[in-house]
């Protein structure tokens, strides 16, 4: 069993609807059992001109394959609707893995940890909420370096629903 951290986007067709159903999803996957769910954040997107998104994380512990779980994963993208358009456009549902155990992968498919986690406050802050301060990423850096760097601009933390 590793501890892996997902990291979940919507900025379409009821967002908030849209990441209770990925955790439902993700409770019901084989070999998984979910671990926590942090609160959902609001934000403007990263490119202009989309919907404001609301993003959350959730905790699993799985003894799934990276590429399983990045398949399943995708399978659950893809029942909720997701079509893929244009990479970055405005997505009903987006499942990243964010950290998997300690692992550092590097292939076609799956980068991890996620190449943006340490810019982006929408995913350091609900992982805070999981996961300890010193949560340790492949390169040695901390989760509460990461945050020191990372100031809490422009998200609004939502009532737990
Ligand atoms: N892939 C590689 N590594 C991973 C990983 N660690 N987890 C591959 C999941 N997938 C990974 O992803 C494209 C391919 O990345 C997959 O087929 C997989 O093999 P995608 O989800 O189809 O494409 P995407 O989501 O359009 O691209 P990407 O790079 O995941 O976009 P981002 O970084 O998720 O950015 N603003 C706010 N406020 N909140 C957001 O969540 N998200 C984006 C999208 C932009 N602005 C945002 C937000
Ligand atoms: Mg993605």
């Amino acid at each position: 069993m590793e501890r892996i951290y997902i990291g979940m986007g919507s900025n379409l067709a009821d967002p908030a609807e849209q990441l209770r159903s990925a955790v439902e999803a993700l409770g019901q996957l084989p070999q998984t059992t979910l671990v926590g769910v942090s609160a959902f954040y609001q934000s403007d997107s990263l490119l202009p001109g989309q919907p404001r998104y609301t993003n959350a994380v959730a905790a699993l512990d799985s003894s799934l394959s990276p590429i399983q779980l990045l398949d399943a994963l995708q399978a659950i993208e893809n029942d909720q609707g997701r079509e893929r358009l244009e990479r970055w456009g405005p997505r009903t549902l987006d499942l990243d893995i964010l950290l998997f155990g300690d692992r550092l992968i590097d292939e076609p498919r799956l980068k991890v940890p996620h190449y943006q986690i340490q810019e982006r406050a929408f995913v350091l802050y609900p992982l805070a909420e999981l996961a300890p301060a010193d949560l340790h990423l492949p390169d040695g850096r901390t989760l509460a370096d990461l945050l020191a760097a990372c100031p809490f601009i422009g998200l609004e933390r939502l009532p737990h629903p």
